[in-house]
C-alpha cells in the first residue's frame, strides 16, 4: 500500500488554520493538505484541501488511522483552547492543550520511525507563556527574550510553556534510556504575540479586545474594551503569522539554534489601537470598561517581544508594521469581508 504524502493541520478551522490553508495551497509544488478540526472546515476552504476530517486530537484511534493512511511530511499543530476559554474549564483545557499535543507528538514519532528520520512538528505557542509580575516590571522590561519571565498566570499559558518543553524533550531526549537511539521529532515553535485577522473574529482569547474593536467598527457597532487604555502588548496581523510559520518550517535545521522563537510586528496600547481603528473607520464608537480579571491576565504579558533570534537564524522580518497593517491589509480586507457577507 502506498501512503500519500501530506501536510496535516490541526485546528484547521481556526483563524490561523484558515490563513495557513490559503497560503500553503497557493504555493507551487505543495503537498496536499489534510485538515483536522472538531468543527467542519468552512465551505470556501474545502476545495483547497485533500481531506477535511471532523475529529478530536484526543481521539487516539483517529490519529492511528491517519498514521496508517498517510505519510505525513509536516504537522502544523494549531488546535488549542485559548486563554479566556481555558480559565472556564482549566482541566478540559489541559486535556486538549497538553494531552492533545502529546498525542500528536507520538503520531509524529511513529511517522518518523516509518520514514527513518524525524518528521517536522510546527507548534504555535503564545505570548501567554510569559508572566511578568507587575506593571512596573513590565514597563522596565520592554521587549523580552524567549527565556525571560516564564511564569504564566493562565492555564493556557502553563499549557503552552509546558508543550514547548515537551517539544524539546521529544526532539532531544525521547526514550533516552532505550538500547538504541530512538527517533524523535523535528520540533519548531513560533511564540506569537496577539494575532489580528481581517477575516475572522477570534473567540476565547484575552488579546481579543484588539480584533473585536476593529470588527465592531467595520460593522458600525459600538465596542467597550475589556482592558484599560494604557494596556500594551505586541501584535501581528495574520499574513505575517502565516509567513512566520511557513518560513520557520522551510528553514534548514542546521541554521536553527533553538526550538522556540519569538516573532513580533508592532506594540500598541489599547488607546493607540482604538485611534488607528478610528482613523480607518471614522465615527467608530470605542469605550473602555475594563474587567479586572481579564485585565490582570493581559497585564502579565510583556509589552514587547525580542525576536532577534528569529531574525538572525531564519531571516524573520514581518511585512506589516502598524501603518501598513491598517492601511494595506486590515481596513481594505475587512470592508470587503463585510460587504461580501452582508453581516452588519
Ligand atoms: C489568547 O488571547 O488566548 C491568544 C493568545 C495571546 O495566545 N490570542
Amino acid at each position: 500500500m502506498i501512503r500519500e504524502r501530506v501536510i496535516l493541520i490541526t485546528g484547521a478551522n481556526g483563524e490561523v488554520g484558515h490563513g495557513l490553508i490559503e497560503a500553503l495551497s497557493a504555493m507551487p509544488d505543495q503537498l496536499p493538505i489534510v485538515a483536522l478540526d472538531i468543527k467542519r472546515l468552512e465551505r470556501p476552504l474545502r476545495h483547497l484541501v485533500k481531506r477535511t476530517i471532523i475529529g478530536d486530537i484526543l481521539n487516539t484511534e483517529l490519529l492511528e488511522s491517519l498514521d496508517t493512511e498517510f505519510e505525513i511530511d509536516t504537522i502544523y499543530h494549531l488546535a488549542a483552547l485559548l486563554s479566556t476559554s481555558s480559565e472556564f474549564n482549566p482541566e478540559g483545557a489541559h486535556r486538549v492543550n497538553v494531552q492533545g499535543t502529546i498525542n500528536l507528538l507520538k503520531l509524529t514519532v511513529d511517522q518518523g520511525v516509518m520514514r527513518g528520520a524525524p518528521v517536522k512538528f510546527m507548534y504555535a505557542s503564545s505570548i501567554a507563556s510569559y508572566g511578568v509580575p507587575d506593571l512596573e516590571t513590565k514597563e522596565a522590561a520592554g521587549s523580552v527574550t524567549e527565556d525571560q519571565y516564564l511564569n504564566p498566570v493562565t492555564m493556557y499559558g502553563c499549557n503552552k510553556l509546558y508543550c514547548e518543553h515537551l517539544g524539546r524533550y521529544y526532539a532531544e531526549r525521547y526514550r533516552q534510556l532505550a538500547a538504541s537511539k530512538a527517533i524523535g521529532v523535528d520540533f519548531r515553535c513560533v511564540r506569537f504575540p496577539g494575532l489580528i485577522s481581517a477575516m475572522t473574529v477570534p473567540t476565547g482569547g484575552t488579546s481579543d479586545y484588539a480584533p473585536e474593536m476593529l470588527h465592531a467598527a467595520a460593522q458600525g457597532k459600538p465596542y467597550a474594551s475589556f482592558v484599560r487604555k494604557d494596556t500594551t502588548i505586541p501584535f501581528m496581523v495574520m499574513p505575517d503569522a502565516i509567513k512566520a510559520l511557513i518560513t520557520l518550517a522551510q528553514a534548514p535545521r542546521e541554521k536553527l539554534s533553538r526550538y522556540v522563537y519569538n516573532v513580533t510586528s508592532f506594540s500598541r496600547s489599547a488607546e493607540e489601537f482604538a485611534k488607528m481603528v478610528q482613523s480607518s473607520f471614522p465615527g467608530a464608537q470605542i469605550t473602555f470598561d475594563p474587567s479586572d480579571a481579564r485585565q490582570s491576565i493581559v497585564d502579565s504579558w510583556p509589552a514587547g517581544l525580542d525576536d532577534s533570534a528569529a531574525r538572525q537564524d531564519w531571516a524573520w522580518s514581518p511585512d506589516y508594521d502598524a501603518d501598513r497593517a491598517f492601511h494595506d491589509y486590515l481596513a481594505p480586507t475587512i470592508v470587503e469581508r463585510y460587504r461580501e457577507t452582508g453581516e452588519h
